[in-house]
């Protein structure tokens, strides 16, 4: 059985992000679940919301990428040849919770050409209530990269916003998702998140994947660092977990 039925990738093509009906069994969750806990632990991280290279602070996290509930769907996404190159916690704690700006990621991302998708996967109950991701449905659609402002706040946890006339369109809606369930978004989707207040945190891990058709260029990374003041991603591992590189100019972790 395919991880995505054709209704799925439907909607996936239409609003950017799907949510595939099968998530971690419960098993899975509870692992997960207590693996986050000891690894704050491990790291010392007591207050930080937002928590890039989770993969490279601890490899072990991979195997949670390459599930197949989630490779599988991402392959009907983007081909059969796939790169991890990033992984993020977004750990929003119940009280000061800081807010996702409106933004879209490939907007500083060195991947050309740019595909690439994300998995967001629920470690809590994450809901309206605590902050979920939300999203701007058909918002990929034109393939296009918005300009974005760059705002270094304390309040918010990326520096890239989305400058506001490009929000016009669809309203928003919200990714609610039960622990174990993921969502899948392109890249140039438009999506953030509202301050959490809740008194529950908000946890999600997240794994990027892209094409082994693309290059992740990192020249071009330096460049974006140089000229935007984003977060350096020119030295990110690539774990390349199906398939071949294409482009024969991807460096893959060995
Ligand atoms: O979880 C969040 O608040 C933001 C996540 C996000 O921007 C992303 O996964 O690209």
């Amino acid at each position: 059985m395919q991880a995505l039925n054709p209704e799925e990738i439907e909607r996936y093509q239409q609003d950017g992000i799907v949510v595939p009906a099968k998530g971690f069994d419960p098993a899975t969750v509870a692992a997960m679940h207590a693996k986050l806990d000891s690894f704050l632990v491990d790291q010392g991280i007591t207050d930080a919301d937002y928590v890039p290279d989770i993969i490279e602070r601890d490899p072990s996290w991979l195997d949670y990428a390459v599930r197949p509930e989630i490779l599988d769907a991402v392959a009907q996404l983007i081909g059969e040849d796939i790169i991890v190159w990033g992984s993020a916690l977004f750990c929003k704690a119940g009280k000061g919770g800081r807010a996702t700006p409106w933004h879209q990621d490939g907007h500083y991302w060195p991947i050309r050409p740019l595909e690439t998708v994300t998995a967001w996967i629920a470690i809590d109950d994450v809901n309206t209530e605590n902050s979920c991701l939300r999203v701007i449905p058909g918002s990929h659609r034109d393939r296009v990269s918005y300009s974005h402002d760059t705002d270094n706040s304390d309040a918010i946890i990326l520096n890239q916003v989305l400058k506001p006339e490009h929000l016009e369109g669809a309203p928003p809606r919200d990714i609610e998702l039960a622990p174990g369930r993921f969502s899948i978004h392109d890249v140039y989707l438009v999506h953030g998140a509202n301050p959490n207040n809740s008194g529950k945190r908000r946890a999600g891990m997240v794994f990027r994947y892209m094409p082994a058709t693309s290059h992740f260029d990192r020249e071009l990374a330096a460049q974006q660092v140089r000229e935007m003041g984003v977060l350096d991603l020119s030295r990110r591992k690539l774990h390349l977990v199906r398939g071949v590189d294409r482009t024969g100019r991807n460096d893959i972790q060995r």
